[in-house]
């Protein structure tokens, strides 16, 4: 009579899941569709571009902050390429301040929630002759803007330059 060789189960090899470092994929807030007017539902967040105002980045924060709201906090690369779809949809020629700054500490960028903005692609925009990625402004340029001619990646910029709010609820 033949015996069945014993089965051996190899050791089975799992694969590590790695950590994602950041959180830039699932903001887990995807289910908001309704928003109060003027703001619309833009992925799962309430977005207002309000055309009709201008001021500096600490003027549009507290005018964001008249309305429920503040400025754009987009460390979700899902967001911001959604925010990004919406710009380009529903504006021409505009420049948007966001709610990244690094006027605390000069190079170190956060979102007015205190975390950090993603250096370099997919956020920051390459301009100039020598293709420099932003922020290259130095001391001078400490607050965050999205503007047409850079295709609305992350630019720094004076804080006291005149632009739109892009306001988030
Ligand atoms: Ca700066």
């Amino acid at each position: 009579m033949v015996r069945h060789a014993p089965l051996v189960l190899m050791g089975t090899l799992v694969m590590g899941v790695s950590a994602t470092p950041m959180n830039l994929f699932d903001d887990g807030r995807a289910d908001n569709s309704t928003c109060p007017g003027p703001f619309v539902p833009v992925h799962g967040y309430c977005v207002f571009l309000d055309h009709t105002v201008k001021g500096t980045w600490q003027e549009m924060r507290e005018y964001c902050q008249s309305l429920d709201s503040d400025l754009a906090i987009l460390s979700s690369v899902k967001f911001y390429f959604e925010s990004l779809q919406y710009l380009k949809l529903t504006t021409t020629k505009a420049a948007f301040w966001i709610g990244a700054s690094d006027l605390d500490t000069e190079g170190q960028w956060l979102w007015i929630d205190g975390t950090p903005v993603v250096m370099g692609a997919p956020y920051w925009a390459n301009y100039g002759c020598n293709n420099q990625i932003q922020p290259a402004g130095g001391t001078n340029q400490n607050c965050a803007i999205l503007e047409n001619y850079l295709s609305y990646y992350l630019n720094d910029v004076n804080c006291s330059y005149k632009a739109n709010p892009f306001c988030v609820m």
